[in-house]
């Protein structure tokens, strides 16, 4: 009797663990522990012993092997579970990076990384960076500069003229920066000298778009205001920044010119490693009109400025041959830098 519970509970052990789904363990499960099942057979035999000692010691091998099948039966159960759960978990993902482009990784507009690293020179050579309004008075933008109304240097600026009327300006007074050189006047009327800043912006002019002109463009405009500087002072700021920016390699000069805000004025120009030299902004001694009009004492005070395109600078550093091609939205071209 022994022998055959051992080997009932063996058979349905091995049953157990080969049971391939829980709906066939299920089936399994009814089949081994019903009234109908091998070890209910044997247990309902028990009768048919012959000691009290026999049935004892049997009837404790069937209960044993009932516990040990229905204790199987529940590991296989949740061992099935858990697979079925992983298959369906597995059968059930959503790959959705096949739905999704990679996001590529972007950079910065051409401009943009250019205006950043004009930043990091010019700060790095001491300057702070300045900002201010892209709308402003007739007053910031022309007459603070030396040119007042019917000054024969408007005319080159192709303003853009607004409709607003700023309170207590005139009709017609309200205009898009054509340059930053209102923020320095905005500089000097804020802060007292020394002053040495650059005020990187966004300025506009009524231009029809071409391979060199845009109506909206970038500017760079650097202003120092301090006792005694001089045009040595200009001449070797100028030059720092031409070796700090382009590389050892290069070398600056200055040229006479006239812009109505500076006084001497002159046009500066970087030498490539070549010889070939190309022009690359204005600048000048702050005119003392100008220095007046941003609250300071000309016989006390005095100071250079300097200004350049930022566009230009990003279009001869990648020989880009077209200014229109930069405010394409073009990805084949934005993506080459
Ligand atoms: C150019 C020339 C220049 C300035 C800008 C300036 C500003 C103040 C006072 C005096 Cl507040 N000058 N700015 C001076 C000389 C030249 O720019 O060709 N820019 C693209």
């Amino acid at each position: 009797m022994l022998t055959e519970i051992a080997a009932a509970r063996d058979a349905a052990l091995a049953e157990i663990d080969a049971a391939p789904s829980l709906d066939e363990l299920s089936a399994l499960a009814s089949r081994l522990t019903g009234k109908r099942g091998r070890l209910a057979t044997l247990k309902s035999g028990l009768g048919a012993l012959a000691s009290v000692e026999e049935k004892k010691r049997a009837g404790q091998a069937v209960n044993e092997a009932l516990a040990a099948v229905s204790a199987a039966l529940d590991a296989r159960r949740s061992s099935l579970a858990a697979d079925a759960l992983a298959e369906r978990v597995a059968r059930e993902r959503l790959d959705l990076t096949e739905v999704t482009a990679v996001p590529g990784r972007g950079h910065a507009h051409l401009v943009t990384q250019a205006w950043e690293r004009l930043e990091d020179v010019f700060v790095g050579l001491g300057f702070r960076i300045a900002e201010g309004p892209e709308v402003e008075t007739d007053w910031h933008n022309f007459e603070a500069l030396n040119m007042g109304e019917g000054h024969p240097a408007r005319g080159e600026f192709d303003t853009l003229f607004l409709d607003h009327v700023a309170p207590g300006g005139a009709p017609g007074s309200t205009v898009l920066r054509t340059h930053t050189s209102p923020v320095q006047i905005r500089t000097m009327l804020q802060q007292r000298p020394p002053i040495f800043i650059v005020a990187p912006g966004r300025v506009f002019r009524r231009d029809t778009p071409d391979a060199t002109h845009m109506p909206v463009f970038h500017q760079i405009e650097g202003l120092v205001v301090d006792r005694d500087i001089t045009m040595a002072d200009l001449a070797g700021t100028i030059e720092a920044f031409t070796k700090a920016f382009f590389g050892a390699e290069f070398t600056s000069r200055l040229r006479p010119s006239y812009f109505p805000f500076t006084e001497p004025s002159a046009e500066f120009d970087i030498q490539r490693p070549n010889g070939e030299w190309i022009e690359l902004g204005g600048c000048g001694m702050v005119h003392p009109n100008v220095l007046r009009a941003g609250g300071l004492d000309p016989e006390e005070w005095s100071g250079f400025a300097f200004g350049f395109g930022i566009d230009r600078m990003a279009k001869e550093r990648h020989g880009v041959e077209d200014l229109r091609e930069m405010y394409s939205d073009d990805l084949r071209f934005v993506r080459q830098f």
